[in-house]
């Protein structure tokens, strides 16, 4: 790993956490693979060697548990929904170079050989502790098999996470009254023999390692902060059939019956599919080792959710085994749907399937998943939301140009006029590749974006403002100058916008009549001249109608409304919400502050009964509306984030409460003097119950 900015001369490897092959995928789930193909592609662009796998994670209880409810074999089950995976992904062009799987040979094979590295150079020791088991049963209850309360927060927690509450990795044993997810029954705790690693001596190793750890910052802060109260040793073994066998004495006759820990093997198949990428290609065109082994950069792209695994556990599993360590971890926030959690048992999701059977690209949610907020922020899924962003910046903004642009040029050229590419657009593009370089070096795919919309904007703006279609006649030197500069910021566009619009921008680099894969091009094609001639293009998107939507959201109502009518009617057992993700909506809630305050502090706040009188956008801002408030001393001019959220037309009559002591402030140049108060995300707007008289205080 060096710390050279991107592109540097060792290959990369980009990796996404592996899907637990144990159910459908929805677009919550999307945001990972798209943000990692998205980087990928990005690397490439930039001229960095890279490839991007992945594979299905088929062993643990999250695969064992469903299976058994479903009565079929964990392995019949787990490949079945891998095979689904494999056909999934392409669809929306997540091109992994390889995509594995955990029960796989090379896997297995190469799981066994860290393992017995890490145990011959004295980093594995084993040690008798309490695991859960069902007496009536006779069956050992790991990790997901049990349920409880976490030792740490309180919260109700899986026998090995703490997925409702701090979202710590909870060791065997850990979990407070325990009890069988597959019976019901209260558990018992009784002794047994298992395998540790031994990450606590790796303490130092970690803090430093985080010291050079590049991605986004919750990957670096949260290990530190579980560091400093102290590393425990990781419990590598279970009580279960079906894993891969602990490589140890007797195993490989299939002796032992203890298999490794899902989070040993799952990690470990980001290097078997590596491997099996290069046995495919050849190791002089990419050779795995140079990645795991020697310098490569690897990037890791995963879930919040599982940021200790990556920053903790598996860093230390690689140094221990003589292996190289990630330079990255990108690690993405959630992804709510209309400010709720997803809910798979509610049917209150989005479907992958789902979204391509409606008839949308794929690019389309690409694009919003990529950029609708920074990675590690979680972001909002709302089909009003994404029609808005839709309309708005790629049909608006960048279709808007490049159907302008190639429209002119094919009817007035047949394609690209015979001119150079003036300073401006060359400077100007040349801008657009920094801060697509920049982003990538950041690791900020939504500023990858971004520098692509800003161009197109840039691009609209030249348009406009040079009026080549009064300059055919009365100056057509210049007419054809305007012109060839707009095929080339289109140009330019289909290269820097590829990663997150791969199918999009193949159709533009079609249309513009470029040869071969805008894939395989680098950021220095966005210089080169366009090629020739061209015929009158089509436009690269189409607008979303606010029909569509209503009928969206409709069905989505209907179908939670249905699911959970469904569910009440029937007995709740403890089994039903095995997904990953079941029901976050009483989770998503923050909790309380703390800290108190006192009834002054309270006091402090003027809080006043208002009306509003006037409501419009404020322009230029995609969230903002401008507000007079009548709060019965006087009427007061407010800027608040709910343009998107509220039909403004509408709005004027509405009682409000508003904070009337805020420090006055500026937003997009306009003033704002107090704030609105609404809940959520939706800005749901906070009113009085009667009419007491504008300017009342609120106490
Ligand atoms: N299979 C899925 C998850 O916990 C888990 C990731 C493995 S990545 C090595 O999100
Ligand atoms: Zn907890």
């Amino acid at each position: 790993m060096s710390h050279d900015e991107f592109p540097t001369d060792d290959p990369a490897v980009v990796t996404c956490g592996l899907p637990y092959a144990n159910g459908d995928l929805h677009v919550g789930h999307l945001r990972t693979y798209v943000g990692g193909d998205v980087y990928s592609r990005a690397l490439k662009t930039l001229g960095q060697q890279t490839v991007f796998v992945c594979g299905s994670d088929m062993h643990g209880t999250p695969v064992a548990v469903n299976a058994e409810q479903e009565g079929v074999s964990p392995e019949e089950f787990a490949l079945e929904w891998h095979e689904t995976y494999k056909e999934t992904f392409p669809r929306f062009d997540v091109d992994f170079d390889n995509y594995g799987h955990t029960h796989d040979a090379t896997n297995a094979e190469t799981t066994k050989s860290i393992v017995r590295a890490l145990d011959e150079a004295g980093h594995v020791y084993e040690k008798e502790i309490m695991v859960a088991y069902d007496p009536v049963e006779d069956q050992h209850l790991p990790d997901r098999y049990v349920e409880g309360t976490c030792p740490y927060c309180g919260e109700k927690a899986r026998g090995d996470e703490c997925d409702e509450g701090c979202q710590r990795h909870l060791e065997p044993g850990e979990i407070e009254e325990p009890v069988s997810t597959i019976t019901g029954n209260p558990a018992e705790y009784h002794e047994r023999s298992h395998k540790f690693f031994a990450v606590s001596a790796f303490e130092d190793y970690l803090s430093e390692f985080l010291d050079r750890l590049e991605g986004t910052s919750n990957a670096r802060n949260q290990p530190r902060e579980w560091i400093e109260s102290g590393l425990q040793d990781w419990c590598i073994t279970r009580d279960m059939d079906w894993g891969i066998d602990y490589p140890g004495e007797g195993d490989d006759d299939g002796e032992t019956d203890l298999v490794l820990y899902v989070w040993v093997d799952a990690p470990i198949e980001y290097i078997s599919s590596t491997k099996q990428y290069t046995e495919r290609v050849g190791s002089d065109t990419y050779d795995w080792e140079e990645p795991w082994r020697e310098d490569g950069e690897i990037v890791h792209v995963i879930g919040r959710d599982i940021i200790q695994h990556h920053s903790i556990f598996w860093p230390a599993m690689l140094n221990g085994a003589g292996y190289n360590e990630p330079r990255a971890i990108m690690a993405s926030g959630f992804v709510t749907l209309g400010g709720k959690g997803f809910s798979t048992s509610r049917d209150r999701a989005v479907w992958a399937d789902e979204y391509l059977d409606e008839g949308f690209h794929p690019d389309l949610l690409r694009y919003y998943l990529a950029t609708n907020g920074g990675f590690q922020q979680d972001v909002d899924f709302s089909w009003d939301k994404f029609r808005d962003r839709v309309n708005t910046e790629l049909v608006g903004t960048l279709g808007n140009f490049v159907y302008r642009s190639l429209l002119f040029a094919a009817r007035n050229y047949g394609g690209t006029p015979d001119a150079e590419v003036s300073e401006e657009v060359d400077d100007r593009i040349a801008e657009a590749v920094d801060e697509f370089t920049d982003a990538i070096n950041d690791y900020s795919i939504r500023e990858a974006g971004n520098a692509a919309i800003r161009l197109a904007q840039f691009g609209n703006e030249y348009i406009q403002r040079n009026e080549p279609w009064k300059l055919t006649d009365e100056d057509p030197e210049q007419a054809r100058q305007v012109i060839y500069d707009c095929v080339q910021i289109a140009k330019a566009l289909a290269v820097i916008f590829q990663p997150i619009a791969p199918e999009t921008c193949q159709r533009l680099w079609d249309q513009l009549g470029e040869d071969g894969e805008v894939a395989n091009t680098t950021v220095d094609a966005a210089h080169e001249a366009p090629q020739g001639s061209f015929e009158e293009p089509d436009e690269l998107f189409e607008k979303i109608e606010a029909e569509r939507v209503d009928e969206l959201n409709t069905k989505l109502e209907q179908r939670v409304e249905a699911a959970t009518a469904d569910e009440d009617d029937e007995d709740e057992s403890m089994t039903e919400d095995t997904d990953d993700d079941a029901d976050a909506q009483p989770a998503d809630l923050e909790p309380v502050v703390e800290d108190r305050i006192s009834f002054e502090e309270f006091q402090d706040i003027d809080l006043r009964v208002g009306e509003i009188k006037e409501a419009e956008p404020v322009e230029g801002a995609d969230k903002l509306a401008k507000l007079q408030v009548d709060i019965g001393v006087e009427v007061r001019q407010l800027v608040a984030g709910i343009k998107q959220l509220h039909d403004l037309e509408e709005l004027p009559g509405t009682r409000v409460i508003i904070v009337a002591n805020l420090e006055e402030a500026e937003l997009f140049g306009v003033e704002s003097n107090g704030m609105l108060l609404a809940a959520g995300d939706e800005a749901d707007i906070l009113t009085t119950h009667d009419d007491s008289a504008l300017g009342t205080r609120v106490q």
